[in-house]
């Protein structure tokens, strides 16, 4: 009898001990969706992949995590990838703030033209008080922000001429990303932007459709656009987009706190190794990225910091309107962080 009984009792704590492991287990997906507008062999790609791979290796296959790249889990739509994000339609996302930036107005804040001079620019930004306030801010908007990636400075592109001065763009057709603020500053430059997703922009640059375009050193190589009639590229760091990594709130409060611990873990070293890639080739030091742009038939423009000053003064009244948009103490909490930058 006594037997039998301290048996049952043992079984019961075992099942205590077990089960809500169990339970968790059993509330997981078979597969949680990760979103990027791009995949491989771009860093962001390499980014997102890492991502998943880290965390099947940190919670020991607990979650399993596909990435869809090409906007796939919004049909190529590039800027509602983070409304599916909130309602649930994407579990997971490596994304860009100028995608986000639609629906998170403050994002705008990376797009103000000639903000951020170098990468300690943008390092001051995501790893000081700002970075923690955009966080804090997503933070309430169904989505938990694990860590910062980088989609990189946007260099422009195109099929007719080199690009020197804000003339030289004067009328020059330019795919644009679907953010308003975007407009605005090609048409300030006297050009003629057009706002149209990634899917779309690699079709209209191979027709002619339009001229040229705007994306990181990392993209133009590993979209070969150097094959889509893009033939000269100026290098005027006017703009850079950071990348975020993040989960969406319901998704994370169902995982334990180990594997949201594991999940966040992999994201921070993912994001560091990503950084470390998207910057890769394209610095004084190392300029192999951009000797094998060259190899390609492509010519480079490098502007001097003078050169730079035409197009900054050109853009001075959008940053100054979005500056308002963006929030004027958020801007000047950047330029702050900026100035006082090691
Ligand atoms: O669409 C673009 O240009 C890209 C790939 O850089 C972004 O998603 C912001």
């Amino acid at each position: 009898m006594m037997s039998r009984f301290k048996a049952v009792l043992a079984g019961l704590a075992m099942a205590a001990l077990v089960l809500p492991g169990v339970a968790a287990a059993a509330d997981y997906k078979a597969e949680y969706k990760l979103s990027t507008v791009l995949g491989k062999p771009t860093p962001w790609g390499i980014g997102g992949e890492r991502w998943a791979e880290l965390v099947k290796e940190k919670t020991g296959g607990r979650i399993n995590v596909k990435m869809y790249p090409g906007s796939a889990l919004v049909n190529g739509d590039q800027t509602k990838e983070f409304t599916a994000l909130r309602q649930g339609v994407i579990d997971m996302a490596v994304g860009s703030t100028i995608n986000w930036s639609p629906q998170v107005k403050e994002l705008n804040l990376f797009a103000l033209p000639f903000l951020m001079p170098d990468h300690k620019a943008i390092d001051a930004l995501t790893k000081g008080p700002v970075g923690k306030q955009l966080f804090d801010l997503l933070a309430t908007k169904d989505v938990v922000p694990l860590a910062w990636g980088e989609n990189g400075f946007r260099e422009v592109s195109n099929s007719k001429r080199p690009i020197v001065t804000p003339a030289d763009m004067k009328g020059m057709k330019l795919r644009v990303v679907g953010s308003p603020l975007f407009l605005d500053t090609f048409t300030a430059l006297g050009a003629n932007p057009t706002q149209m997703s990634w899917a779309d922009a690699q079709p209209a640059l191979s027709t002619g459709a339009v001229d040229g375009q705007e994306n990181p050193i990392g993209v133009f190589v590993g979209a070969k656009l150097h094959s889509l009639e893009q033939k000269h590229l100026t290098l005027w760091g006017y703009v850079a987009d950071p990348l975020i990594f993040v989960v969406n709130q319901q998704v994370w409060n169902s995982w334990s706190k180990e594997d949201q611990e594991a999940v966040r873990a992999a994201a921070l070293q993912a994001a560091a190794e990503e950084v470390a890639i998207a910057r890769k080739g394209i610095t004084a030091e190392d300029d192999s990225l951009l000797k094998e742009i060259e190899g390609n038939g492509v010519a480079i423009v490098r502007l001097t910091p003078e050169q730079q000053k035409s197009f900054q003064a050109a853009t001075r009244g959008v940053y100054e309107k979005w500056t308002k948009t963006v929030g004027p103490d958020l801007v000047k909490a950047a330029e702050e962080s900026i100035a006082n930058r090691k």
